[in-house]
């Protein structure tokens, strides 16, 4: 659908069309282009024989079927993808002789992958984890990776841990439970005995590890990056996409509840944003530290990716904007091929001695021969570079191209040389002249050693509420842990964190808290880490309940949907039955039955004016529970006229008459939605969750 709406076709667009096959005109045939007479019945001796091995087509069908499935991606198996374009807003030729971050100009084509790290590729899309947010630039000077996760610091310093790491992550070797958690005895005993971990698993304890939507979650490239400009001078750079919708979270409860309501909550949401034309969007932001600066910062190591660089010493630039604005067409030609490899980097992008940049820099071209059967990935049409290839590599499994001549080694004369070494004056990569003297040494360094003070920083940040998730979190995920000493060791390791906190989950989950701080509190705070100081401004694409049924008020209903489609959200009548409902004045279509879906699957309820209805749906306790779940969760929830006697009768706190208090928005009386009611439901809307309310 995007495809038609792009105003201009992008180059990897048009370079897809060579890949494209539409099989809805023409004969069904065999893979060798054999005209089919018959797929239903096998060749057999008699109407009730044997099979015969000569049924070619019964061979290769059945072959074809058992190869269908690749290794899934050994982390990050469960993903979506989505194409779009990046535009820079003006040339950063000062910093970077990467055109496409030169030329305002240029839109450069974008494929966007967006995942879960511990569970399997069909696992649930909402668990507590990490989200990848990767994204293959498709530049003119060759394919740029930024491979990038929805939170700015990793839990390991050096990438030799990783496979440690992931193996304690994962379901636990014996028996392969559980499935996309890290709640279990594995996880907690490594990250207790790896202290490094303790900054992102505070981080993953927070509501940043169930998104809201991938629409709505920031993006970090974590590890410091190079930029380097024509004059050869390097500038290191962290990135940062940030959500034009605002960065935006489930609560836990709701987020384990749609694991089993809609697992593909995440992947349908992205899906159906697109679909529909609400393209999301991310503005991409530089740290820019010039090298001088490298040591300006106390106890931050830019070569550790367990240390954020605080917006309040470096603040983000806005460079660019990126928009996904067509869902592939092939699951798993795009999603499920896409090869990232972090080694992408085009002219102007280089690396750093970060130890876990370098293990990346081999393992994703690595890994990819596994999962992709063969080193020809990069010839599968999402994989390949819009620029041109030509280079002396050749052979091996799946090869795609037909290589002409007999010049298949540099330097030659039977080819004419070609083709012809760049070198760095023809825009050839050229890799940072960094000045390095040293050791060899297994050592980690002493500027990496502050395992806890970032880790207290993001306590520090957080607003009450996000807080209170917080301890949750802990206590949830300790609380499934069966071996006490892991338990005990978690709670000193917070103890070094935050002595409130240690306190709070040690209470939680019966081990008996630490009576004095082991560390005191730096005190220090980053007010940008926090959820709850970032803008909340609009309610586009936010998906709003209304519930209805026969005898509800047509004016109310239809001038509710106006108000808050006019504002951007998407608004689901949702009845006891499909179809339609009886209104005084005739039918009224309906989007679908309620009892098909259920509230965790919207943002917000609102019940609309009609004694009728109001009265059959008390009576109906699947709605009774939609809206005192929706409460639970904080959800802003809209009544009018005799749509209160439903909150009554679920026993939820509300506010007198017209007015709104705890994103509980009230109007009195009949008729339609006015002005004012639709305004205050929507900055209810806008607001998200209402944490504070007394449940
Ligand atoms: Fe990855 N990671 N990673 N990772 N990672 C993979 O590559 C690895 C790390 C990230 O949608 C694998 O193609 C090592 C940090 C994303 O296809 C593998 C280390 C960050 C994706 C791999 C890390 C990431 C992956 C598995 C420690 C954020 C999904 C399949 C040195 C900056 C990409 C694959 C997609 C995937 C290795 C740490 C992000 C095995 C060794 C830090 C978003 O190569």
């Amino acid at each position: 659908m995007g495809r038609e709406r792009q105003e201009e076709r992008s180059a990897k667009d048009r370079q897809l069309d060579e890949a494209r096959w539409d099989p809805s005109e023409g004969y069904l045939t065999t893979d060798q282009g054999i005209r089919v007479a018959d797929t239903d019945n096998s060749l057999t001796v008699g109407d009730r024989g044997p099979s015969l091995l000569e049924d070619f087509h019964l061979r290769e069908k059945i072959m074809r079927f058992d190869h269908e499935r690749i290794p899934e991606r050994v982390v990050h198996a469960r993903g979506s993808g989505a194409h779009g374009y990046f535009q820079v807003y003006e040339s950063l030729a000062r910093y970077t002789s990467a055109e496409f971050l030169r030329d305002p100009s240029v839109r450069t084509p974008v494929f966007v992958r967006f995942s879960t790290v511990q569970g399997s590729r069909g696992s649930a899309d909402t668990p507590r984890d990490v989200r990848g947010f990767a994204t293959k630039f498709y530049t003119s000077q060759g394919n740029f990776d930024l491979v990038g996760n929805n939170m700015p610091v990793f839990f390991i310093q050096d990438g030799i841990k990783f496979p440690d790491f992931v193996h304690a992550l994962k379901p636990e070797a014996p028996n392969e439970m559980p499935t996309a958690a890290s709640a279990h005895d594995t996880f907690w005993d490594f990250v207790s005995l790896q202290p490094e971990t303790m900054h992102h698993v505070i981080w993953l304890m927070s509501d940043r590890a169930i998104p809201r939507s991938y629409r709505m979650m920031q993006g970090f490239g974590v590890h410091t990056f190079r930029l380097v400009n024509d004059d050869g001078r390097s500038t290191f750079v962290k990135f940062h996409w940030a959500p034009k919708l605002g960065t935006h979270s489930l609560v836990w409860d709701e987020a384990q509840k749609i694991a089993g309501k809609d697992p593909d909550f995440n992947r349908r949401d992205l899906w159906e944003a697109i679909d529909t034309g609400q393209y999301p969007e991310w503005e991409l932001g530089l740290q820019i530290i010039p090298p001088e600066r490298e040591f300006d910062f106390p106890d931050i190591d830019l070569l550790d990716a367990t240390k954020i660089v605080p917006e309040e010493l470096v603040p983000v630039t806005p460079i660019g904007r990126m928009v996904l604005d067509r869902n592939p067409e092939n699951f798993f030609a795009e999603t499920e091929q896409v090869a990232f490899c972090v080694g992408n980097v085009v002219p102007g992008i280089d690396f750093t001695d970060d130890p876990m940049l370098q293990a990346r820099l081999f393992s994703y071209l690595d890994t990819q021969l596994t999962r992709l059967g063969g080193p020809n990935f990069a010839q599968l049409p999402i994989n390949r570079p819009v620029a041109p290839v030509a280079n002396h590599q050749q052979d091996g499994f799946h090869q795609q191209f037909v290589r002409q001549g007999v010049a298949n080694y540099h330097p030659n004369s039977t080819g004419g040389g070609c083709p012809v070494v760049a070198g760095g004056a023809n825009g050839g990569f050229v890799h940072f002249p960094e000045r390095l003297d040293g050791e060899k040494v297994r050592r980690r360094a002493p500027s990496y050693a502050d395992h806890y003070g970032q880790a207290t920083l993001f306590w520090n940040s957080m607003s009450d509420w996000e807080r209170r998730h917080i301890i949750a979190a802990y206590r949830f995920e300790l609380g499934k842990v069966t071996r006490p000493e892991i338990q005990r060791r978690s709670v000193a390791q917070l103890n070094r964190v935050d002595h409130d906190l240690a306190v709070a989950v040690a209470v939680g989950i019966g081990v008996s808290p630490p009576d004095r701080p082991e560390v005191d509190n730096h005190g220090r705070r980053s007010d940008r880490l926090s959820q709850a100081t970032a803008p909340h401004d609009t309610i586009a694409t936010r998906k709003i309940a209304i519930l209805v049924a026969d005898g509800i008020d047509r004016e109310c209903v239809t001038s509710l949907v106006d108000g808050l489609v006019a504002r951007g959200a998407v608004a689901e009548l949702l009845a006891p039955t499909g179809c339609e409902v009886r209104t005084g004045a005739g039918g009224l279509a309906v989007t679908r039955a309620v009892t098909t879906v259920a509230s965790v699957l919207y943002d917000a309820v609102v019940l609309p004016d009609g004694t009728p209805a109001i009265t059959a749906m008390r009576a109906d306790g699947y709605l009774v529970h939609f809206v005192a779940e929706a409460y639970k969760h904080g959800k802003p929830i809209g009544a009018l006229g005799a749509g209160r006697m439903l909150l009554e009768h679920a026993r939820l706190p509300v506010p007198e008459a017209t007015g709104s208090d705890a994103g509980m928005v009230l109007q009195s009386g009949s008729g339609a939605a006015t002005e004012t009611f639709v305004e205050a439901f929507a900055a209810a809307v806008a607001a998200h969750r209402h944490h504070d309310r007394p449940v």
